[in-house]
């Protein structure tokens, strides 16, 4: 990992949110350090600075089932064009979120960069959600709940299409770790698209290391692997700065052992933070913790063995 050269794009927005706040995280992530410590472990860091879109206008949701659909749309936009100049540049970009939703605008843009460049795309999703709602299921229309489906082709034309085709990619390219809340409705299409998930319960009865070994495994040498850090993946005990907190989430260590598992791997090249809400947290000590399993990502405790 050491000559990886990584782009920092701040997202502040909390638009698809149920929560206000995570708009704040890019810059706590910042005050955390994240781009001075991948440094440290002998990165090329660039930090692009914040990308703009609409002010959270705070509506409920719409006669469709969606809150705020067009700030979704205006800052997907951003967020794809952005990874896509980052990754054709060969840098792997690193989204400083920013509630979930930005994942429709990072996905999409990876999943057309490996397409033009013929690689296979895999995706680990970390999170205590499937984020496989769809306007109609879902319970509260907070378009951070909707970006699997929405990635998968279940979502208006105007997000699902962001890469320049339709689906984005599909299900089977998924491997989700760490869920432990479905909605009901949700529940539904999950089992129906079939994707690939280890919730919390199997970690429970594999534990971590075995888990993550399984999401990982099959990737070949052309594999572009997409991390898409939903900081609830974590207990809440640890990572209390988050809007939807569930209980019952992996400990420090078992986070740890996750962050280095995938480094092992060798084989991420772009990766979102998201949900971080700063509004929440204490001391910033839920950012302080982001950075902590962000560094192990990259390989730090490999510099120590
Ligand atoms: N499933 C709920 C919803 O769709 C909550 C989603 N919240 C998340 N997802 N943080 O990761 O409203
Ligand atoms: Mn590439
Ligand atoms: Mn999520
Ligand atoms: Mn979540």
């Amino acid at each position: 990992m050491s000559n990886t050269a990584v782009s920092l794009i701040g997202v502040p927005t909390d638009i698809g949110a149920g929560h206000r706040g995570a708009s704040m995280a890019p810059e706590a992530l910042r005050v955390a350090n994240l781009g001075q410590r991948l440094q440290k472990l002998g990165l090329d860091v660039i930090d692009r600075g914040n990308l703009h879109g609409p002010l959270n206008p705070w509506l409920p949701p719409s006669a469709e089932g969606y809150r705020h659909l067009q700030e979704a749309i205006d800052w997907n936009r951003e967020v794809c064009a952005a990874v896509y100049d980052e990754l054709s540049l060969g840098r792997l970009p690193i989204m400083l979120g920013g509630d979930h939703c930005l994942a429709m605008g990072s996905i999409s843009a990876v999943a057309r960069h490996c397409r033009e460049q013929g690689k296979q795309l895999r995706i680990l999703w970390l999170d205590a959600h499937t984020d496989f709602n769809t306007a109609s299921l879902s319970p509260s229309g907070n378009i951070h709940g909707m970006p699997v489906a929405c990635l998968c082709g279940h979502g208006p034309a105007e997000l699902a299409g962001l890469a320049g085709f339709t689906p984005a990619v599909t299900p089977a390219q998924f491997r989700q770790i760490g869920i432990r809340s479905v909605d009901a409705g949700e529940k539904h299409l999950v089992r129906e698209a079939a994707i690939p998930i280890f919730d919390m319960r199997h970690i429970d009865e594999h534990g971590i290391k075995r888990t993550v070994e399984a999401a990982l495994e099959g990737m070949g040498p052309d594999t572009h692997l997409h991390v898409s850090f939903d900081v609830d993946f974590l207990d809440p005990s640890i990572a209390p700065g988050v809007g939807t907190r569930v209980r019952g989430g992996p400990t420090y260590r078992e986070a740890q052992l996750c962050m280095e598992l995938i480094a092992d791997a060798g084989k991420m090249a772009s990766l979102d933070i998201v949900e971080l809400n700063p509004a929440l947290d204490k001391r910033n000590q839920t950012a302080r913790l982001a950075v902590d399993l962000v560094e192990s990502l990259f390989g730090k405790s490999t510099l120590i063995r």
